[in-house]
Protein backbone atom coordinates (compact mmCIF):
# COMPACT_ATOMS: atom_id res chain seq x y z
CA UNK A 1 0.00 0.00 0.00
CA UNK A 2 1.49 3.41 -0.93
CA UNK A 3 0.19 7.18 0.41
CA UNK A 4 -0.83 9.64 -2.33
CA UNK A 5 1.34 12.76 -3.07
CA UNK A 6 -1.95 14.44 -2.73
CA UNK A 7 -2.87 13.35 0.93
CA UNK A 8 0.91 14.28 1.73
CA UNK A 9 0.96 18.13 0.43
CA UNK A 10 -3.18 18.59 1.82
CA UNK A 11 -1.55 17.47 5.10
CA UNK A 12 1.27 19.47 4.64
CA UNK A 13 -0.60 22.66 4.45
CA UNK A 14 -2.60 22.30 7.14
CA UNK A 15 0.49 21.99 9.42
CA UNK A 16 2.86 25.00 7.22
CA UNK A 17 1.87 28.65 9.03
CA UNK A 18 3.22 26.73 12.27
CA UNK A 19 5.95 25.30 10.27
CA UNK A 20 6.66 28.15 8.59
CA UNK A 21 6.89 30.15 11.88
CA UNK A 22 9.24 27.46 13.60
CA UNK A 23 11.64 27.55 10.71
CA UNK A 24 11.62 31.19 10.09
CA UNK A 25 13.09 31.17 13.86
CA UNK A 26 16.21 28.59 14.03
CA UNK A 27 16.69 29.93 10.24
CA UNK A 28 17.31 33.68 11.42
CA UNK A 29 20.30 32.28 13.78
CA UNK A 30 21.94 29.60 12.09
CA UNK A 31 24.07 31.12 9.06
CA UNK A 32 24.71 27.45 6.59
CA UNK A 33 21.46 26.48 7.01
CA UNK A 34 20.72 25.53 3.65
CA UNK A 35 24.02 23.46 3.43
CA UNK A 36 22.26 21.78 6.73
CA UNK A 37 19.29 21.29 5.42
CA UNK A 38 21.39 19.63 1.59
CA UNK A 39 22.76 17.40 4.13
CA UNK A 40 19.71 16.13 5.46
CA UNK A 41 17.97 15.98 2.30
CA UNK A 42 21.26 13.79 1.45
CA UNK A 43 20.90 11.35 4.76
CA UNK A 44 19.49 8.24 3.91
CA UNK A 45 18.85 5.19 6.81
CA UNK A 46 18.21 1.43 6.04
CA UNK A 47 15.36 -0.43 7.20
CA UNK A 48 15.68 -3.63 8.72
CA UNK A 49 13.52 -6.32 6.64
CA UNK A 50 13.62 -8.34 10.05
CA UNK A 51 11.79 -5.37 11.75
CA UNK A 52 8.89 -4.61 10.11
CA UNK A 53 6.53 -6.81 12.04
CA UNK A 54 6.07 -7.16 15.83
CA UNK A 55 9.28 -8.78 17.59
CA UNK A 56 9.09 -10.69 20.66
CA UNK A 57 11.22 -12.03 23.69
CA UNK A 58 11.37 -15.93 24.93
CA UNK A 59 8.57 -14.72 27.12
CA UNK A 60 6.25 -14.13 24.37
CA UNK A 61 5.11 -12.31 21.39
CA UNK A 62 2.29 -9.41 21.00
CA UNK A 63 1.45 -9.83 17.15
CA UNK A 64 -0.23 -5.99 15.96
CA UNK A 65 -1.65 -7.55 12.90
CA UNK A 66 -1.42 -6.24 9.32
CA UNK A 67 2.54 -7.03 9.38
CA UNK A 68 4.23 -8.10 6.14
CA UNK A 69 3.41 -11.69 4.78
CA UNK A 70 5.95 -11.25 2.22
CA UNK A 71 9.35 -9.51 0.77
CA UNK A 72 7.50 -7.85 -1.48
CA UNK A 73 5.03 -6.43 0.83
CA UNK A 74 8.23 -5.15 3.20
CA UNK A 75 9.66 -3.55 0.58
CA UNK A 76 5.88 -1.62 0.56
CA UNK A 77 6.27 -0.88 3.99
CA UNK A 78 9.69 0.38 3.52
CA UNK A 79 8.28 2.44 0.55
CA UNK A 80 5.58 3.80 2.49
CA UNK A 81 7.88 5.16 5.23
CA UNK A 82 10.25 6.60 2.70
CA UNK A 83 6.77 8.13 0.78
CA UNK A 84 6.27 9.81 4.27
CA UNK A 85 10.08 10.60 5.31
CA UNK A 86 12.05 10.60 2.63
CA UNK A 87 14.70 9.47 4.88
CA UNK A 88 14.02 5.80 4.51
CA UNK A 89 15.65 4.97 0.53
CA UNK A 90 17.22 1.75 1.72
CA UNK A 91 16.18 -1.67 2.81
CA UNK A 92 19.06 -3.97 4.35
CA UNK A 93 17.52 -8.00 3.82
CA UNK A 94 18.59 -11.11 5.87
CA UNK A 95 19.07 -14.29 4.94
CA UNK A 96 17.40 -16.68 4.77
CA UNK A 97 14.13 -15.21 6.18
CA UNK A 98 14.57 -12.95 3.16
CA UNK A 99 15.18 -14.88 0.35
CA UNK A 100 14.49 -13.24 -3.03
CA UNK A 101 13.32 -15.91 -4.96
CA UNK A 102 12.42 -13.81 -7.73
CA UNK A 103 15.39 -10.95 -7.88
CA UNK A 104 14.65 -9.04 -10.57
CA UNK A 105 11.20 -7.96 -9.85
CA UNK A 106 12.36 -7.40 -6.39
CA UNK A 107 14.49 -5.21 -7.79
CA UNK A 108 12.24 -3.34 -9.88
CA UNK A 109 9.45 -3.14 -7.48
CA UNK A 110 11.88 -1.70 -4.96
CA UNK A 111 13.25 1.04 -7.51
CA UNK A 112 9.27 2.21 -8.12
CA UNK A 113 9.51 3.13 -4.27
CA UNK A 114 13.09 4.33 -4.38
CA UNK A 115 14.52 1.79 -2.32
CA UNK A 116 17.85 0.37 -2.99
CA UNK A 117 19.14 -2.73 -1.41
CA UNK A 118 22.20 -1.75 1.97
CA UNK A 119 23.70 -4.64 3.46
CA UNK A 120 22.58 -8.17 3.67
CA UNK A 121 23.37 -10.14 6.72
CA UNK A 122 23.93 -13.92 7.13
CA UNK A 123 22.43 -15.67 9.86
CA UNK A 124 24.66 -18.54 11.27
CA UNK A 125 22.93 -18.34 14.83
CA UNK A 126 19.84 -20.82 13.79
CA UNK A 127 19.81 -23.78 12.40
CA UNK A 128 17.33 -24.05 9.17
CA UNK A 129 14.91 -26.84 8.66
CA UNK A 130 17.36 -29.62 6.63
CA UNK A 131 20.35 -28.08 7.55
CA UNK A 132 23.16 -30.75 7.56
CA UNK A 133 25.13 -29.13 10.48
CA UNK A 134 23.71 -27.42 13.90
CA UNK A 135 25.15 -24.07 15.08
CA UNK A 136 24.86 -25.32 18.89
CA UNK A 137 28.16 -24.88 19.08
CA UNK A 138 28.70 -21.86 16.60
CA UNK A 139 29.50 -21.54 13.02
CA UNK A 140 33.09 -20.39 12.07
CA UNK A 141 34.96 -20.92 15.22
CA UNK A 142 33.17 -24.42 15.53
CA UNK A 143 35.65 -27.45 15.96
CA UNK A 144 34.37 -29.30 12.66
CA UNK A 145 35.44 -28.98 9.84
CA UNK A 146 32.20 -29.46 8.23
CA UNK A 147 30.17 -26.70 9.99
CA UNK A 148 32.60 -24.42 9.35
CA UNK A 149 32.44 -24.94 5.24
CA UNK A 150 28.73 -24.86 5.87
CA UNK A 151 28.53 -21.16 7.31
CA UNK A 152 31.02 -20.20 5.06
CA UNK A 153 28.86 -21.60 1.97
CA UNK A 154 25.76 -19.77 3.41
CA UNK A 155 27.63 -16.36 3.81
CA UNK A 156 28.67 -17.07 -0.28
CA UNK A 157 25.18 -17.87 -1.10
CA UNK A 158 24.33 -14.26 0.87
CA UNK A 159 26.72 -12.61 -1.20
CA UNK A 160 25.46 -14.22 -4.52
CA UNK A 161 21.92 -12.97 -3.54
CA UNK A 162 22.87 -9.31 -2.48
CA UNK A 163 24.77 -8.66 -6.38
CA UNK A 164 21.38 -10.03 -8.38
CA UNK A 165 20.09 -6.95 -6.07
CA UNK A 166 22.93 -4.18 -6.27
CA UNK A 167 23.38 -4.52 -2.43
CA UNK A 168 27.21 -3.67 -2.02
CA UNK A 169 28.21 -5.03 1.22
CA UNK A 170 27.67 -7.94 3.76
CA UNK A 171 27.12 -7.92 7.11
CA UNK A 172 28.59 -10.63 9.89
CA UNK A 173 26.97 -11.00 12.71
CA UNK A 174 28.36 -14.09 14.84
CA UNK A 175 26.71 -15.85 17.79
CA UNK A 176 29.32 -17.99 18.49
CA UNK A 177 30.82 -18.01 21.86
CA UNK A 178 30.47 -20.02 25.02
CA UNK A 179 28.76 -20.16 27.84
CA UNK A 180 30.32 -21.65 30.65
CA UNK A 181 34.81 -21.23 31.07
CA UNK A 182 36.69 -24.31 29.68
CA UNK A 183 34.05 -24.93 27.38
CA UNK A 184 35.92 -22.80 24.39
CA UNK A 185 39.60 -22.59 23.50
CA UNK A 186 39.37 -18.72 22.87
CA UNK A 187 42.61 -18.81 20.81
CA UNK A 188 41.26 -21.91 18.07
CA UNK A 189 38.00 -19.90 17.97
CA UNK A 190 39.34 -16.81 17.02
CA UNK A 191 41.97 -18.91 14.09
CA UNK A 192 38.94 -20.62 13.09
CA UNK A 193 36.70 -17.67 12.59
CA UNK A 194 39.45 -15.43 10.74
CA UNK A 195 40.06 -18.51 8.76
CA UNK A 196 36.78 -18.56 7.57
CA UNK A 197 36.51 -14.67 7.78
CA UNK A 198 39.38 -14.45 5.16
CA UNK A 199 37.51 -17.45 2.40
CA UNK A 200 34.44 -15.29 2.58
CA UNK A 201 36.60 -12.24 2.07
CA UNK A 202 38.47 -14.00 -1.22
CA UNK A 203 34.85 -14.12 -2.52
CA UNK A 204 33.83 -10.49 -1.74
CA UNK A 205 33.04 -8.75 -5.01
CA UNK A 206 36.11 -5.77 -6.04
CA UNK A 207 33.56 -3.05 -4.96
CA UNK A 208 32.27 -4.76 -1.65
CA UNK A 209 32.79 -4.25 1.81
CA UNK A 210 32.63 -6.69 4.82
CA UNK A 211 31.01 -5.98 7.79
CA UNK A 212 32.00 -7.37 10.77
CA UNK A 213 29.04 -6.63 13.98
CA UNK A 214 30.47 -7.03 17.13
CA UNK A 215 28.56 -8.06 20.54
CA UNK A 216 29.38 -8.08 24.26
CA UNK A 217 26.73 -11.28 25.35
CA UNK A 218 23.82 -13.02 23.92
CA UNK A 219 23.13 -15.49 22.77
CA UNK A 220 26.35 -16.55 24.83
CA UNK A 221 27.04 -15.79 28.16
CA UNK A 222 30.10 -16.62 28.76
CA UNK A 223 32.39 -15.25 26.01
CA UNK A 224 31.80 -14.34 22.49
CA UNK A 225 34.13 -14.51 20.04
CA UNK A 226 33.89 -11.10 17.56
CA UNK A 227 32.54 -9.98 21.32
CA UNK A 228 33.94 -6.36 21.19
CA UNK A 229 35.54 -3.20 18.78
CA UNK A 230 38.54 -4.25 19.40
CA UNK A 231 38.44 -8.02 18.42
CA UNK A 232 36.27 -6.63 15.48
CA UNK A 233 38.92 -4.20 14.80
CA UNK A 234 41.69 -7.17 14.87
CA UNK A 235 39.98 -9.12 12.63
CA UNK A 236 39.37 -6.57 10.07
CA UNK A 237 42.72 -5.44 10.37
CA UNK A 238 43.86 -9.17 9.14
CA UNK A 239 41.25 -9.71 6.66
CA UNK A 240 41.96 -6.63 4.58
CA UNK A 241 40.84 -3.09 2.88
CA UNK A 242 37.33 -4.13 2.20
CA UNK A 243 36.74 -5.78 5.66
CA UNK A 244 35.09 -2.82 8.53
CA UNK A 245 33.61 -2.64 12.06
CA UNK A 246 29.99 -2.32 12.31
CA UNK A 247 28.62 -0.78 15.53
CA UNK A 248 25.44 -2.16 16.84
CA UNK A 249 24.39 0.48 19.66
CA UNK A 250 22.92 -2.11 21.89
CA UNK A 251 26.21 -4.52 21.99
CA UNK A 252 28.25 -3.10 24.53
CA UNK A 253 28.76 -3.55 28.24
CA UNK A 254 27.38 -0.87 30.02
CA UNK A 255 28.69 2.25 30.21
CA UNK A 256 30.71 1.70 27.23
CA UNK A 257 31.87 5.27 25.83
CA UNK A 258 30.57 4.16 22.21
CA UNK A 259 31.22 8.01 20.94
CA UNK A 260 35.10 7.23 21.88
CA UNK A 261 35.13 3.91 20.17
CA UNK A 262 33.60 5.62 17.04
CA UNK A 263 36.09 8.53 16.87
CA UNK A 264 38.89 5.43 16.88
CA UNK A 265 37.24 3.30 14.41
CA UNK A 266 37.05 6.18 12.49
CA UNK A 267 40.98 7.54 12.92
CA UNK A 268 41.76 3.86 11.89
CA UNK A 269 39.41 3.93 8.50
CA UNK A 270 37.97 0.93 9.37
CA UNK A 271 34.85 2.21 10.46
CA UNK A 272 32.14 0.85 8.30
CA UNK A 273 28.54 1.84 9.88
CA UNK A 274 26.13 1.26 12.45
CA UNK A 275 22.86 -0.81 13.67
CA UNK A 276 21.23 2.36 15.30
CA UNK A 277 18.93 1.30 18.17
CA UNK A 278 18.81 2.12 21.76
CA UNK A 279 18.59 0.40 25.26
CA UNK A 280 18.74 0.58 29.06
CA UNK A 281 20.51 -2.92 30.24
CA UNK A 282 21.30 -5.32 27.34
CA UNK A 283 20.27 -5.93 23.59
CA UNK A 284 17.14 -4.07 24.36
CA UNK A 285 16.80 -2.98 20.79
CA UNK A 286 14.80 -0.33 21.76
CA UNK A 287 13.40 3.13 19.71
CA UNK A 288 16.56 4.79 18.61
CA UNK A 289 17.16 8.04 20.89
CA UNK A 290 14.03 6.91 23.36
CA UNK A 291 16.80 5.71 26.52
CA UNK A 292 20.03 8.46 26.01
CA UNK A 293 19.66 10.92 23.40
CA UNK A 294 22.54 12.95 24.57
CA UNK A 295 25.16 9.96 23.53
CA UNK A 296 23.42 9.30 20.11
CA UNK A 297 24.10 13.26 19.83
CA UNK A 298 27.51 12.76 20.90
CA UNK A 299 28.21 9.86 18.31
CA UNK A 300 27.48 11.86 15.34
CA UNK A 301 29.26 14.62 16.70
CA UNK A 302 32.30 12.41 16.52
CA UNK A 303 31.27 11.44 13.06
CA UNK A 304 30.71 14.78 11.93
CA UNK A 305 33.92 15.46 13.09
CA UNK A 306 35.64 12.41 12.02
CA UNK A 307 34.49 12.10 8.50
CA UNK A 308 35.11 15.67 7.71
CA UNK A 309 38.73 15.43 9.24
CA UNK A 310 38.97 12.54 6.43
CA UNK A 311 37.09 13.89 3.69
CA UNK A 312 34.26 11.62 3.69
CA UNK A 313 30.70 12.05 2.20
CA UNK A 314 28.53 11.58 5.48
CA UNK A 315 25.74 10.55 3.00
CA UNK A 316 27.91 7.33 1.36
CA UNK A 317 30.45 6.42 3.21
CA UNK A 318 29.33 4.77 6.10
CA UNK A 319 26.23 1.67 6.54
CA UNK A 320 23.65 3.85 8.16
CA UNK A 321 20.95 0.87 9.34
CA UNK A 322 18.31 0.91 12.00
CA UNK A 323 18.44 -2.61 13.55
CA UNK A 324 15.71 -2.63 16.53
CA UNK A 325 12.95 -5.13 17.55
CA UNK A 326 9.23 -4.24 18.22
CA UNK A 327 7.81 -5.78 21.08
CA UNK A 328 5.22 -3.27 22.18
CA UNK A 329 4.22 -0.30 19.74
CA UNK A 330 3.57 -0.42 16.00
CA UNK A 331 6.74 -1.82 14.09
CA UNK A 332 6.44 1.08 11.19
CA UNK A 333 5.68 3.92 13.96
CA UNK A 334 8.60 2.46 15.93
CA UNK A 335 10.46 3.24 12.92
CA UNK A 336 9.46 6.49 11.72
CA UNK A 337 10.35 7.64 15.48
CA UNK A 338 14.11 5.61 15.21
CA UNK A 339 14.61 7.56 11.66
CA UNK A 340 13.59 11.12 13.17
CA UNK A 341 15.57 10.91 15.98
CA UNK A 342 18.58 9.59 13.90
CA UNK A 343 18.42 13.06 11.80
CA UNK A 344 17.60 15.10 14.83
CA UNK A 345 20.93 14.00 16.35
CA UNK A 346 22.43 14.12 12.95
CA UNK A 347 21.57 17.84 12.45
CA UNK A 348 22.22 19.07 16.11
CA UNK A 349 26.13 17.50 14.85
CA UNK A 350 26.12 19.50 12.02
CA UNK A 351 25.19 22.55 14.32
CA UNK A 352 28.33 22.15 16.27
CA UNK A 353 30.00 22.06 13.18
CA UNK A 354 28.87 25.60 12.86
CA UNK A 355 31.12 26.49 16.23
CA UNK A 356 33.64 23.82 15.40
CA UNK A 357 36.71 26.29 15.85
CA UNK A 358 35.67 27.52 19.03
CA UNK A 359 35.02 24.04 20.26
CA UNK A 360 39.07 23.50 18.72
CA UNK A 361 40.13 26.62 20.79
CA UNK A 362 37.90 26.01 23.62
CA UNK A 363 39.81 22.52 24.07
CA UNK A 364 43.40 23.83 23.28
CA UNK A 365 43.03 26.33 26.15
CA UNK A 366 41.41 23.30 28.22
CA UNK A 367 38.30 25.62 28.84
CA UNK A 368 36.41 22.14 30.15
CA UNK A 369 32.96 24.79 30.63
CA UNK A 370 33.62 26.57 27.04
CA UNK A 371 33.84 23.14 25.15
CA UNK A 372 30.95 21.66 26.99
CA UNK A 373 28.95 24.53 26.52
CA UNK A 374 29.04 24.22 23.03
CA UNK A 375 28.05 20.99 22.43
CA UNK A 376 25.35 21.34 25.26
CA UNK A 377 24.05 24.54 23.22
CA UNK A 378 23.55 22.11 20.12
CA UNK A 379 22.19 19.49 21.56
CA UNK A 380 19.35 21.86 23.24
CA UNK A 381 18.78 23.76 20.45
CA UNK A 382 15.37 22.26 18.86
CA UNK A 383 16.29 20.98 15.18
CA UNK A 384 12.67 20.17 14.32
CA UNK A 385 11.99 22.09 11.69
CA UNK A 386 14.86 22.02 10.19
CA UNK A 387 14.64 18.64 9.96
CA UNK A 388 10.85 18.60 8.75
CA UNK A 389 11.75 21.06 6.27
CA UNK A 390 14.13 18.92 4.67
CA UNK A 391 11.67 16.20 4.34
CA UNK A 392 8.64 19.11 2.79
CA UNK A 393 11.31 19.78 0.40
CA UNK A 394 11.91 16.27 -0.21
CA UNK A 395 8.54 15.64 -1.33
CA UNK A 396 7.73 14.20 2.18
CA UNK A 397 5.14 14.67 5.56
CA UNK A 398 5.88 17.64 7.59
CA UNK A 399 4.59 15.39 10.28
CA UNK A 400 5.25 11.57 9.05
CA UNK A 401 3.94 10.13 12.56
CA UNK A 402 0.56 12.38 12.60
CA UNK A 403 -0.13 11.41 9.16
CA UNK A 404 0.57 7.77 9.34
CA UNK A 405 -2.03 7.62 12.26
CA UNK A 406 -4.55 10.99 10.11
CA UNK A 407 -4.63 8.29 7.53
CA UNK A 408 -5.29 4.77 9.68
CA UNK A 409 -2.83 3.11 7.81
CA UNK A 410 -2.15 0.46 9.99
CA UNK A 411 -6.01 -0.57 9.79
CA UNK A 412 -5.59 -0.27 6.49
CA UNK A 413 -3.11 -2.81 6.63
CA UNK A 414 -4.68 -5.28 8.99
CA UNK A 415 -7.64 -5.05 6.72
CA UNK A 416 -5.92 -5.84 3.64
CA UNK A 417 -3.67 -8.51 5.12
CA UNK A 418 -5.31 -9.42 8.12
CA UNK A 419 -4.90 -9.57 12.15
CA UNK A 420 -3.36 -12.45 12.22
CA UNK A 421 -0.50 -11.78 9.38
CA UNK A 422 2.92 -12.08 10.85
CA UNK A 423 5.86 -11.11 9.23
CA UNK A 424 9.84 -13.05 9.49
CA UNK A 425 12.49 -12.18 11.55
CA UNK A 426 13.30 -11.43 15.10
C1 LIG B 1 22.40 -9.48 16.77
C2 LIG B 1 21.92 -8.50 15.72
C3 LIG B 1 22.49 -8.73 14.35
C4 LIG B 1 21.37 -9.27 13.52
C5 LIG B 1 20.35 -9.62 14.48
C6 LIG B 1 19.00 -9.54 13.93
O1 LIG B 1 21.95 -9.10 18.03
O2 LIG B 1 22.12 -7.21 16.17
O3 LIG B 1 22.79 -7.51 13.73
O4 LIG B 1 21.73 -10.21 12.65
O5 LIG B 1 20.53 -8.72 15.55
MN1 LIG C 1 22.71 -5.63 14.86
Amino acid sequence: MSIEKYKIEEFNQSLLKDHQRKLDFIVAGLPGAEGILQKLADFQVAIPSWALGTGGTRFGRFSGGGEPRSLEEKIEDVGLLHALNRSSGAISLHIPWDIPSKPASIKALAAQHGIRFDAMNSNTFQDQPGQAESYKFGSLQHVRKEVRKQAIDHNIEVIRYGEELGSKSLTVWLSDGSCFPGQLNFRQAFQHTLEGLKEIYAVLPADWKMFVEYKAFEPNFYSTTVGDWGQSLLYTSKLGPKAYTLVDLGHHLPNANIEQIVALLLMEGKLGGFHFNDSKYGDDDLTVGSIKPYQLFLIFNELVEGMDARGMNHATDLGWMIDASHNVKDPLEDLLQSVEAIMLSYAQALIVDLDRKKLVSAQQANDTVAAQEILQNSFRTDVRALVAEARRRAGGALDPLGLYRHEKIREQLMKKRGAGAVATGL
